[in-house]
């Protein structure tokens, strides 16, 4: 178990423009969601820091940066990922402190793939550097074609905090690889493992603007100042879907590209035919992983009916048995984000009683007599009973629980999945190959896992459709995204 103390209990958490940690004279508060405790003081970006990254990050595009080969850029992606692994425990002690997320989570998925994701696209980028010089034989026109891959330029990347390193470096990592810089701006709840990001980017050499870090708020503060910012070149954003059409307007004025990974009402379909023991356990890591607070977290389940009970009795069971707590003292299941998370999730527990659903399991918030009462911890719940028009069964909660409802055939699951205005990941539980692709191609989602749930290779495209994002992300379509192809045709 890691015994690092958070790393910044004795200092500001700066923002990061041009290679220097800034303060700015305004700060807010790091909460620490176990305890409703403050940890530290956060630097507030305002309006002229956020103009200085940007600045910053315009100038870097003509300096080193711009200069260096692609074998020098990854190179230095490359030993990024190093200093975030020879720091590990202080990554895992930053991201523990900020979201009070599992040990277990916070040491095998968070901290691991923000190495990863550098590593991966270094590399990603690298090989397709042999491809991207695609010459055409003369086509009886009298020219040759050929197609070259640019930066976009000054790339503004804003990230939620349920995934907070991993969210991040999913998109600086193939921005940064692609060429361009960046001004990037973590969710204000969690500060901490971005500021580490930008004291591994100091400490790796990056040339002063490439990265740079703002924090802050969203609407009416930093973050609206940044994606709003006249000179950045393009906008990628994870979060809530109502952000995304925020950001969107913004966008919309200097017509910015943008990529978008929203919120879901994600289904898991669970047919009689499944690996029973499989699903079951699945099914838990897909509805409580991480608190519930993963965006592809399945918060709709459907069983088919022959097994619907014994499922239900099951799983109720061993969310009964998921110890809540102080994650350093080993709990499987932390608190959610913030107090004002914990009370939208309560709501939802209070609205579904008004909507007529059974609570089989949880629907309060655990008692520990100590300091943890201040704590944002709320029960593992699961529901049977609702409609599929219950607000409970259509709206994005994120929160750990789920709605189990019984089905009878093929076609009337897809139908009920699909009847969702989200679209972003199912995952479908049977022993039947054909019924697997059968079902997995008629669902409207971006991502659909048959026999397991959030199992990720990097290179494949990522991201939702409906309200559940615009865009692709992952291997090409991260690199397609952050970079400008530009066909060069030369007259023979
Ligand atoms: P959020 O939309 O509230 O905030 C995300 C980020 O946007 C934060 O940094 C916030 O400060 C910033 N922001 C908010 N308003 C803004 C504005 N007007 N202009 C610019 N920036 C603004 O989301 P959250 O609560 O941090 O994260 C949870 C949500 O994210 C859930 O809906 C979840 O499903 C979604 N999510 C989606 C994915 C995905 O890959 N599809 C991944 C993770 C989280
Ligand atoms: O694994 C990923 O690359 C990814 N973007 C996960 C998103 C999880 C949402 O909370």
């Amino acid at each position: 178990m890691p015994n690092t103390p958070y790393p910044f209990a004795s200092r500001v958490l700066a923002n990061y423009v041009d290679g220097r940690f800034v303060e700015t004279g305004q700060s807010f508060a790091a909460v620490d969601p176990v305890t409703a405790n403050e940890i530290g003081r956060v630097a507030l970006a305002d309006r002229e820091t956020v103009d200085a990254a940007v600045q910053a990050a315009r100038r870097a595009l003509k300096g080193p940066w711009g200069r260096m080969s692609l074998a020098e850029r990854s190179a230095l992606l490359g030993k990024v990922a190093d200093m975030i692994e020879a720091r590990f425990d202080d990554f895992v002690a930053a991201e523990i402190a900020d979201t009070g997320k599992s040990i277990l989570q916070a040491t095998k998925i968070d901290i691991p793939r923000g190495a990863a994701n550098f590593r991966n696209f270094a590399a990603l980028a690298q090989g397709r550097s042999n491809q991207s010089f695609e010459s055409e034989t003369p086509d009886g026109l009298g020219a040759i074609n050929y197609s070259i891959a640019k930066p976009l330029g000054v790339v503004a990347v804003v990230s939620p905090w349920n995934l907070p390193l991993l969210l991040l470096t999913w998109k600086v990592a193939p921005a940064l690889a692609c060429g361009n810089t960046v001004v990037a701006k973590p969710s204000e709840e969690t500060p901490s493992t971005a500021t580490l990001l930008a004291e591994v980017m100091d400490a790796a050499g990056m040339p002063p603007g490439v990265f740079n870090l703002v924090h802050g708020f969203g609407g009416g503060s930093t973050g609206e100042w940044l994606v709003g910012h006249p000179d950045i070149d393009a906008i990628t954003f994870t979060g809530e879907s109502s952000t995304g059409s925020a950001i969107m307007r913004s966008a919309a004025n200097g017509v910015k590209p943008i990529s978008f990974e929203l919120g879901g009402k994600n289904a898991a379909i669970i047919f009689a035919d499944a690996d029973f023991d499989a699903a079951v356990a699945g099914t838990m890591r897909s509805v409580f992983t991480n608190c519930g607070q993963v965006c592809l977290c399945s918060e709709r389940v459907y069983v088919e009916r022959p097994i619907f009970e014994r499922f239900v009795a099951e799983l109720a069971e061993r969310a009964r048995a998921i110890t809540i707590g102080d994650p350093y003292d080993g709990a499987d299941m932390g608190p959610l984000i913030s107090a004002q998370h914990r009370e939208k999730v309560l709501g939802y527990y209070r609205l579904a009683v008004e909507e007529g659903a059974t609570i089989v399991t949880g629907g309060g918030v655990p008692h520990f007599g100590n300091e943890l009462d201040q704590g944002a911890f709320v029960e593992p719940t699961i529901l049977t009973g609702l409609g599929d028009d219950a607000r409970c069964v259509r709206e994005e909660i994120f929160g750990p629980v789920c709605h189990i409802a019984p089905f009878d055939n093929e076609d009337e699951v897809i139908e009920r999945t699909n009847d969702s205005p989200y679209g972003l990941a199912s995952a479908v539980w049977t022993s039947d190959v054909k019924r697997a692709h059968r079902v997995a191609r008629q669902l409207e989602v971006g991502v659909v896992w048959v026999n397991d749930w959030f199992l990720r290779d990097l290179r494949t495209p990522f991201g939702g459709v409906k309200l559940s994002g615009i865009g692709r992300e992952g291997g090409e379509h991260s690199l397609a995204f952050y970079s400008e192809p530009v066909n060069i045709c030369i007259k023979l």
